[in-house]
């Protein structure tokens, strides 16, 4: 068996639990094959010259870890220009927030060629390459230019948009030929890939030749929906642990009478935060038994806060919050904990078992795993109630969270009261078959189904292809 390459923008150490499921599951096949995984150091070099950067290299048990450090300037346009403030807001559709300055493209093409670079001198005949998310996109292109006919695969994390909204971002039809380079498309949900499929037919010449396969450029590539999960068995593990523990035990003696929602993410404008916070100021008015008691926990942990849209979006939370605080507030009781920190991992399975409600409620989301967490951390005979965005690629899956809308104030409201005063025997049971669906489609499913579609799907840089 070859060897399995992954290339992602960040490395994490997948030894390391604070890393996440996503990267212990990487961290695994790399493992077992002996991979190799390739991205950027995370060093910017101040007055490093644009399309060079030095290849670092190390080991983390069997895995080398190879990572390439970046100039200021490419560091700018690729990261924070053309991937964050170009791809990230289209494929979200937010066109409004997405800064089309046509000298990002030049910087986003420059570190792929320059990983591509970098990565073809460590690649070997027989590796399986699988490349992730919207910063490389054009990868494979770059390599098969230099002539590496490897098997590749491509996993985009966010939404695909549909075709009209991609094809506002200038370089639409560059970047979708791109993807032919590879032999496996990854796309997180059924709609993703319809979207694809409609993009295609309509924007390419492209024969399709199957509900998954599709023909252009002289390639052939497949297209499957793999919905990404999280390590149950771990993040339930985790839950058992003292530090978990210890903060479900401090928020229980706390708010022992209190009705605890919460909300946990990246501060990101995707994820619906002041949607959010408008719709728990109206379950505070419309509902007003709430009033002295539900309280909302709200983790943002920051986020590309020299992207400028981040910024914006940190001054109205703050607003909002003291706002609905200053509003409802009373002596002894806060509506709203806004905390703009990062919780330590392990303290997480904790908070999520100590909710009541757990709100995940973006306005658009590739899949969403802090749905998933929650659902891992419950205690099955008292479990909290998930209510869930019907545009969070969790949604096609989780059909038993309480779906809503995020951008309809008063019934996200209401759907929030419900969650609140459901009875205990309704919660068991959507919480048994959320837990069941969880467990079937975790990440140890996900890895394994894509690997074992990327070994099947037919090599594009094979000779004579
Ligand atoms: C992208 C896609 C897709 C959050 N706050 C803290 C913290 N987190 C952890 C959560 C969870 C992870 O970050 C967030 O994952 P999500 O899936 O919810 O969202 P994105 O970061 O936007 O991820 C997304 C994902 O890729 C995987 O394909 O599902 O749609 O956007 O694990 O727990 N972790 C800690 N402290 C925090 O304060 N330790």
């Amino acid at each position: 068996m070859g060897r399995l390459v992954v290339v992602s923008n960040r490395l994490a150490d997948p030894r390391k639990t604070a890393s996440g499921g996503l990267a212990v599951a990487l961290g695994q096949a790399l493992e077992a094959s002996g991979g190799l995984w390739f991205g950027w150091s995370g060093h910017v070099v101040q007055d490093g010259t644009p399309g060079e950067g030095e290849l670092h290299l190390s080991q983390a048990g069997r895995v080398q870890l190879a990572t390439v450090d970046l100039s200021r300037e490419d560091h700018d346009s690729y990261y924070l220009g053309y991937s964050n403030g170009v791809l990230w807001p289209v494929f979200h559709y937010r066109l409004d927030l997405a800064d089309f300055d046509a000298g990002f493209i030049g910087g986003y093409r420059r570190v792929n060629q320059l990983f591509a670079r970098k990565l073809a001198g460590l690649l070997r005949p027989d590796d399986t390459i699988w490349v992730h998310d919207y910063h490389l996109i054009p990868l494979a292109a770059e390599l098969r230019a230099m002539g590496c006919q490897q098997r590749m695969g491509f996993f985009l994390h966010i939404p695909l948009p549909p075709p009209l909204l991609l094809a506002a971002v200038p370089e639409h039809e560059w970047l979708m030929r791109s993807l032919f380079s590879y032999d496996l498309l990854g796309l997180q949900s059924e709609a993703d890939v319809a979207h694809f499929s409609r993009y295609v037919g309509t924007e390419t010449p492209a024969d399709i030749l199957g509900e998954h396969e599709f023909r252009a450029f002289g390639n052939t590539l497949q297209v499957q929906a793999f919905p990404i999960g999280i390590d149950v068995d771990e993040f339930t593990a985790l839950g058992r642990g003292r530090d978990a523990q210890e903060m479900f035990d401090q928020m229980r003696s706390e708010y022992s009478r209190r009705r605890l929602l919460l909300g946990v993410e990246r501060l990101d404008y995707s994820k619906g935060l002041p949607q959010r916070l408008k719709a728990f100021r109206q379950l505070l008015q419309h509902y007003p038994e709430n009033v002295g008691s539900a309280t909302l926990i709200q983790i943002a942990s920051p986020s590309r806060e020299s992207v400028d849209a981040y910024a914006t979006l940190r001054q109205e939370l703050e607003s909002l919050s003291g706002a609905i605080n200053g509003d409802f507030g009373q002596l002894d009781w806060m509506p709203v904990r806004y905390i703009h920190r990062t919780v330590m991992r392990k303290r997480l399975p904790g908070l999520y078992r100590a909710a009541a409600v757990a709100l995940v409620t973006p306005l658009r989301d590739g899949m969403n795993l802090v749905a998933k967490e929650f659902i891992a951390a419950q205690d099955p005979d008292d479990p909290g109630v998930l209510v869930l965005s019907r545009f969070a690629g969790a949604a096609e899956q989780l059909r038993e969270a309480l779906l809503v809308n995020p951008y309809d104030t008063s019934r996200t409201a209401e759907t929030i009261q419900r969650a609140l005063h459901m009875p205990l025997e309704e919660r068991q049971g959507r919480h048994q078959a959320l837990l069941a669906r969880i467990k079937e489609r975790d990440v140890h499913w996900w890895r394994e189904s894509y690997l074992q579609a990327l070994a099947r799907a037919p090599a594009s840089g094979a000779p004579g292809s």
